[in-house]
């Protein structure tokens, strides 16, 4: 059986265990198509937030507290760069981190691709399933935010980590998504698959913008394989994270159903067959969607595999 996920970072990185669990169970094969809108360039150097969250955690090196960055991180370098007054100060690179994005940049300026660079990166983590950039060209996630008297689109990662989602916002834009291209490898995956799963990832800032990238949405809706989804939401509110105020800002009600509605049922031109709900919110209804409440919360790799068993087993 071949498995494709598409995920953002803390989250699908999460998912991802209980997927691989899963998939060692059953002896799949899990490709795994990560967001790349989170992604900037900072200090000369560029960061792949959600790529790195998913090496780092199945590669068994991330920090589980914060779910970002790595475990036993030190911060000598962002200190440094304080002193030097250096911008931005709000966002932070640690010292074990910053390794992987200089291999990464020097990569990339020595032009390779980046789904070519993240496969690099995974020998040494060996994540045990394979990562995909959901495209290797420019995809940015901007907020557009009233700021300083008048509208400005300001970085995903600005409007989250410097401003904590808690400015006036409008939308967000995927930058450079019309001309961006399915990575090498995506809508091969995608369409040989048999079964598809919607991590219970930001649906707004994770999810939406793999699907921004043209032809990535119609590999996904053509797909001969059941595409199931696992919300995000559970009895109203995201287990951590800003999805709650990332919903507000596309004018979705926080719920199971609320996201379930958002993607919308295959018959209708949108994107599930499935949709797993927390056993919170049994009763959600999804029109053309067939609905089933689990336990949704990701405690360990075994209630992760057990949904990920639900999920699959749903269609
Ligand atoms: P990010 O890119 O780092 O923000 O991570 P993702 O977009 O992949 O995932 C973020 C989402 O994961 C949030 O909306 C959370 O509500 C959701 N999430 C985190 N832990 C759990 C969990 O245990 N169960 C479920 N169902 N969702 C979770
Ligand atoms: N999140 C923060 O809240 N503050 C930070 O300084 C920060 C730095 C950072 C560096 C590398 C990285 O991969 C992630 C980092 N994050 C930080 C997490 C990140 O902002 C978001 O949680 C994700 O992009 C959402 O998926
Ligand atoms: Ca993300």
């Amino acid at each position: 059986m071949r498995i494709v996920v598409l995920t953002g970072g803390i989250g699908g990185a999460r998912f991802l265990l209980g997927v691989r669990a899963y998939a060692r169970e059953v002896g799949a094969e899990v490709t795994a198509v990560v967001n790349v809108g989170d992604d900037l360039r900072l200090h000369g150097l560029r960061i792949c937030p959600d790529l790195d969250s998913v090496l780092y955690t199945l590669g068994g090196g991330a920090d589980p507290q914060r779910g970002w960055g790595r475990v036993d991180e030190s911060w000598t370098v962002k200190n440094e760069l304080a002193a030097y007054g250096a911008e931005p100060s709000w966002f932070g690179l640690g010292d074990r981190d910053i390794a992987t994005h200089l291999v990464r940049t020097t990569m990339l300026d020595a032009g390779y691709p980046l789904h070519q660079v993240t496969e690099a990166l995974a020998t040494r983590w060996q994540p045990g399933v394979r990562l995909l950039p959901a495209t290797d060209d420019r995809l940015e996630t901007h907020a557009v935010t009233d700021l300083d008297g008048g509208q400005r689109a300001i970085h995903f990662q600005e409007w989250w980590v410097r401003y904590r989602a808690e400015i006036p916002t409008h939308r967000f834009v995927f930058v450079g998504a019309e001309s961006a291209k399915p990575a090498p490898g995506v809508t091969e995956a995608i369409a040989g698959a048999d079964v598809l799963l919607v991590a219970p990832s930001n649906p707004v800032v994770s999810i939406a913008p793999i699907l921004a990238v043209p032809g990535l949405r119609e590999a996904v809706t053509t797909s001969p394989a059941p595409v199931v989804g696992v919300s995000p939401i559970i009895g109203g509110a995201p287990v951590r994270g800003m999805a709650d105020r990332c919903l507000a800002v596309v004018g979705v009600e926080c719920t199971a159903g609320g996201v379930g509605g958002l993607y919308g049922s295959r018959a209708a031109g949108g994107l599930l067959d499935g949709w797993l709900v927390a056993e919170e919110d049994a009763g959600t209804l999804v029109p053309d969607v067939t609905v089933r409440a689990v336990p949704l919360l990701m405690t360990d790799e075994a209630a992760t595999a057990a949904m990920v068993r639900a999920a699959v087993e749903l269609t």
